[in-house]
């Protein structure tokens, strides 16, 4: 009986993947929607009678109904990145013209750019057992739960392979239409655009929400270190379709830059015909062996690039003219509009960039306007409609002195923009405070923007030292500032609990030139402590592949001012850590150790190995190399163990593994 039952299940299991296939990756059903809803009502049923013979990724496991009580951390074998931008056909030129230099003939490869949000999916033995969100480029969320129930992400793939892609996930524009329609008549918010629609389904713990709402996901690379990478990156996308993901269908092989440009034109014509939201291109080199050389900036590949559409336009009015002045004293001309919708947000400021740019296009208080979201970040204005001045409209020049501290401003040399040179301005250091406190940075919870401006007017803060001192005006804190007892005490916790931040976080803080949030890290993983980055002369920081002379030289002179060198002795004698302390909380038993696991572990997936080894301190990575410390081999292990053998890297197995993690 039994045994009958189980020859339907497998069955059904079967044919209900193909049909899922057929429908959701091919989009060409071979049965009717009733055949199909009687085929998965009959394998709901006979599971529910013989759970024993269920298959754990049976297509029913895609309705959802887990819920966690949180996202798991989850770090990535090879970094996400992120694509640089290329706005017009020039900027694809340049492209083309840099690659040229490596002096290797190469091709192109053309593709859409989905606009939703990238994930990466860990298939071990064909079957899926991890997918994570891009989060930071480094460490990004489990998503798991949410990603089974995407119908075309495939559960198991044709072959029984170790393989890690990436995609995006989004949603098709009448999924989110009918989604809208559906929260409407129930008086639910509505959805700004079907990228925030989907995103809002992933970010949720019970995945019965993200079961129900149609979601897809195109795959577009897979995950391989550049020493691995051989295919060219066309040959890998058929591959991929072959082992039953979804592809693109219109990526496009071509030859020359021009070829790829007439492409991007095409996709930038026909995209409000796609079922699919695009918001660009990517154009990529095919030949992935090329990659290593070619390499990569501090953020994005070079082999690579998104070009990107003409933003929207709409019209509104400029109300107001106010300059606002930035950290590094930069200043801003900035024009308050008559609130408009653009590209799925309201927008009621735009940036003017600078003086030259009020002048050259004839700016003034009053104007009507076009104005455009740049980059689909900071709405700029792009022109003024002249033909509806009526005379009242007022020209506008920045005024010569810093709106806040009224020191003149200052111009430094072959550049437009305008400088607040007073080292005491308040608009300056109000804006340091708030970006040293920001997450990205000391991550000092509860110290946001208002709190800053706050305790700056009150005279508690005035220069980021002081932040460390605030403990002493706690008394003073709860009586005058109206906090309660318990929220300062956890303010001061939090500060207090920045002290131990790693190097990279400090050196962020300091709001150094050019020195962004990757730099940062690069600079602290490499000159390990403050101490050593601060004594490096030029030549030692021009040395580092992704440091170029701004950069150096920007770091250089801050190094050389007696002021903030003063800042930071002041910084260490309270207490901060000034050490590069490398990947977070890596104090377990296994710190420093690097492991590959390949074959068939017995107790446990590779994948819970590689977080149990994590969670320890240890690293996980792909490929056995000379900084394998182990690699740790189950059944069947293939080619990477002769290749341990070959470089003499220590063998475990599974038993010595688990003892290893047993000692902690
Ligand atoms: C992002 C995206 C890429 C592609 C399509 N859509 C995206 N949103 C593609 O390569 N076809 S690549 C990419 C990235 O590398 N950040």
């Amino acid at each position: 009986m039994s045994d009958k039952a189980k020859k339907r299940i497998d069955e059904l299991v079967e044919r209900i993947n193909r049909y899922d296939y057929e429908y959701h990756v091919l989009d060409n059903p071979s049965i009717s929607d009733i055949e199909y809803d009687r085929l998965f009502r009959e394998l709901v049923d006979l599971e529910s009678q013989h759970p024993e013979l269920a298959h754990s990724d049976s297509p029913t496991k895609r309705v959802g109904g887990e819920v966690l009580d949180g996202f798991r951390k989850v770090e990535h074998t090879l970094p996400m990145l992120s694509l640089a931008n290329a706005f017009g056909e020039e900027e694809l030129i340049r492209f083309d013209e840099r690659l040229k230099k490596t002096g290797k003939s190469h091709s192109y490869v053309v593709e859409p750019k989905i606009d939703g949000l990238a994930a990466s999916l860990l298939y071990e033995s064909g079957r899926l057992v991890r997918a994570a969100t891009r989060g930071n480029g480094t460490i990004g969320e489990d998503i798991t739960h949410n990603v089974r129930t995407i119908k075309s992400v495939p559960l198991s793939l044709n072959e029984d392979v170790d393989i890690e892609v990436r995609g995006e996930i989004y949603m098709r524009k009448a999924a989110f239409l009918a989604l809208n329609e559906a929260r409407q008549q129930r008086g639910e918010p509505l959805f700004k655009n079907p990228r925030n629609a989907a995103a809002g389904s992933i970010r949720q713990l019970d995945s019965s929400i993200a079961a129900r709402r149609d979601l897809d996901m195109f795959v577009y690379s897979v995950a391989e270190s550049d020493e691995e990478a051989k295919t060219p990156h066309h040959k890998v996308l058929s591959r991929l379709r072959s082992l039953g993901f979804k592809i693109n269908d219109r990526i496009k092989h071509v030859q020359t830059i021009r070829e790829a440009i007439r492409f991007a034109k095409n996709f930038e014509e026909q995209r409000f015909e796609l079922p699919y939201d695009i918001d660009g291109v990517v154009v990529k080199v095919n030949e992935r062996s090329l990659y290593k050389d070619i390499g990569y900036t501090a953020k994005n590949p070079k082999w690579a690039i998104a070009y990107k559409f003409e933003a929207e336009e709409v019209l509104t009015r400029i109300k107001d003219i106010f300059l606002q002045v930035g950290r590094t004293g930069q200043i801003t001309p900035v024009a308050s509009l008559e609130p408009v919708d653009v590209a799925g947000s309201t927008v009621s400021r735009a940036t003017l960039h600078n003086d030259d740019y009020i002048r050259a296009k004839d700016i003034r208080k009053g104007d009507h306007v076009s104005i455009k979201k740049a980059g689909d970040i900071i709405p700029e204005v792009v022109a003024v409609v002249k033909e509806r001045r009526d005379g009242s409209e007022k020209p506008y020049s920045i005024a010569d002195k810093c709106p806040k501290c009224d020191t003149h401003l200052r111009r430094e040399e072959n550049e437009v923009d305008l400088y607040c040179p007073n080292p005491e301005c308040p608009a300056k250091n109000v804006q340091a405070l708030i970006h040293f406190a920001s997450r990205a940075a000391m991550n000092i919870e509860g110290l946001g923007i208002r709190l800053c401006e706050h305790f700056y007017n009150e005279g508690y803060l005035k220069k980021i030292p002081d932040i460390y001192n605030l403990k002493k005006h706690r008394k003073e804190l709860i009586k005058r500032a109206g906090f309660g007892e318990k929220s300062i005490d956890k303010l001061l916790a939090n500060i207090d609990k920045s002290k131990e931040n790693s190097l990279e976080h400090l050196l962020f803080g300091l709001g150094i030139r050019f020195v962004g949030q990757k730099v940062s890290e690069i600079l602290a993983k490499r000159f390990e402590t403050l101490d050593r980055l601060m004594q490096a002369d030029k030549d030692e920081l021009l040395s580092i592949d992704e440091i170029g002379e701004k950069i150096a030289d920007s770091v250089f002179r801050y190094f050389r001012d007696t002021k903030r060198l003063s800042m930071i002795e002041d910084l260490k004698e309270q207490g901060l850590n000034t050490r590069y302390l490398g990947a977070k909380d890596s104090e377990g038993a296994l710190r420093g150790k690097t492991f590959v696991l390949t074959g068939k572990l017995s107790n446990m997936t590779r994948e819970e190995a590689r977080r149990q080894i994590e969670a320890q301190g240890g690293k996980v990575t792909g490929s056995v190399s000379k900084n394998t410390d182990y690699l740790c081999a189950g059944e069947d292990a293939g080619s990477k163990l002769g290749k341990a053998r070959e470089l003499d890297v220590t063998v475990i197995d599974e038993a010595e593994l688990q003892d290893m993690l047993n000692r902690k």
